[in-house]
């Protein structure tokens, strides 16, 4: 399905500083310096930069129970929320650049408070779905989706810079594109509440082109709309290698693009781009560029070839 395409694409860009592995706040802006806003221009949209939201350094974030920087987290993701309803008042499409992909907390949930109940399609290789108490490691990115799911409501324990935030997502409204690297709590997760997962395995066996046919059908019939979060690395490490969690067997570039082609105009987040990662400059690149073919493809880009509707055939 197509959402109604709208004049005017639209553009934000944030810092995400207190990631376990530094780098990731650096993603936005070599996302810019690759010319994605030009790019967008070029293809119709209308685009506005909101520029980064800086976050303020907290001198005092213990660990809450294990889990790191809550309250930076916290805090951040509620600017973030905030930040996203403007982007609505003003009639735009929301474009996420992180960062981590902690921030889809306050993505998804200011899209959420301004347009009311979403689907969400999670494209990664992990379902970032551990509650305060399954995280293995304590990281907020691997959490997203648990407290953004009414579901889970009862299992999320007070956090510190967290009480601004209620559940916005239904686990009917969301489908998971990539999966191949799940937490056990994670696997039992995602079956208690029946999320839709097309997981590598159904990659395989489906074909892409199978995979979003499902995920339309499954998701017209809630008929909300659509927010994509999408998590770098879901596509596979030889294309998009510097991100903070590679996983082997991922997404191919075409099979990455293909979603967007297939999910266009809709709010979106595009996360875990992280330079330090790289291990080359042109890893660095791969990764930028993919990221940038992504959001172009979620903006109206087809592979065949795009032309204005006003395009004029000069004559002789
Ligand atoms: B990403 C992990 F334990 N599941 O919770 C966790 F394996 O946003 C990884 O998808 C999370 O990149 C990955 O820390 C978060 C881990
Ligand atoms: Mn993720
Ligand atoms: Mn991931
Ligand atoms: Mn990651």
């Amino acid at each position: 399905f197509l959402l109604s395409f709208l004049p005017c694409g639209e553009f934000l860009g944030l810092f995400q500083e207190r990631e376990p592995r530094p780098g990731v706040d650096r993603g936005p802006d070599l996302i810019r310096a690759a010319g994605l806003l030009n790019r967008l221009q070029e293809q119709g949209s209308e685009v506005k930069d909101y520029g980064n939201l800086t976050f303020e350094d907290l001198e005092e974030d213990e660990p809450v129970g294990g889990v790191k920087h809550v309250r930076a987290v916290g805090g951040a993701n509620q600017r973030l929320s905030e930040a996203v309803r403007a982007v609505k008042r003003d009639g735009r499409v929301s474009v996420m650049l992180g960062g981590d992909h902690s921030l889809a907390i306050g993505s998804i949930h200011g899209h959420a408070a301004a347009v009311g109940p979403l689907s969400v399609v999670w494209v990664d290789a992990h379902a970032d779905v551990n509650t305060a108490l399954t995280t293995p490691t304590g990281n907020l990115h691997g959490q997203p989706m648990s407290f953004l799911l009414h579901e889970l409501r009862s299992k999320i324990p007070v956090l510190p810079n967290f009480s601004w935030m209620t559940p916005c997502v239904s686990a009917k409204d969301l489908v998971y594109i990539g999966l191949r690297d799940l937490d056990p709590g994670e696997h039992y997760i995602v079956r208690l509440l029946g999320a839709k997962v097309f997981s590598m395995t159904e990659v395989d066996r489906l074909g892409i082109g199978r995979v979003m046919e499902e995920t339309c059908d499954h998701l017209c019939t809630g008929k909300k709309p659509v927010h994509l979060s999408y998590d770098v690395d879901a596509i596979d490490p030889a294309v998009t290698p510097a991100t903070g969690t590679p996983v082997p067997g991922g997404l191919t570039y075409r099979e990455g693009v293909y979603i967007t082609e297939q999910l266009c105009q809709t709010g979106v987040d595009m996360v875990e781009v992280n330079p330090l990662r790289g291990p080359t400059e042109h890893a660095i690149q791969s990764t930028v560029n993919t990221a940038v073919d992504l959001l172009l493809g979620c903006f109206g880009r087809r592979r065949e070839g795009n032309h204005p509707s006003d395009f004029l055939l000069p004559g002789p």
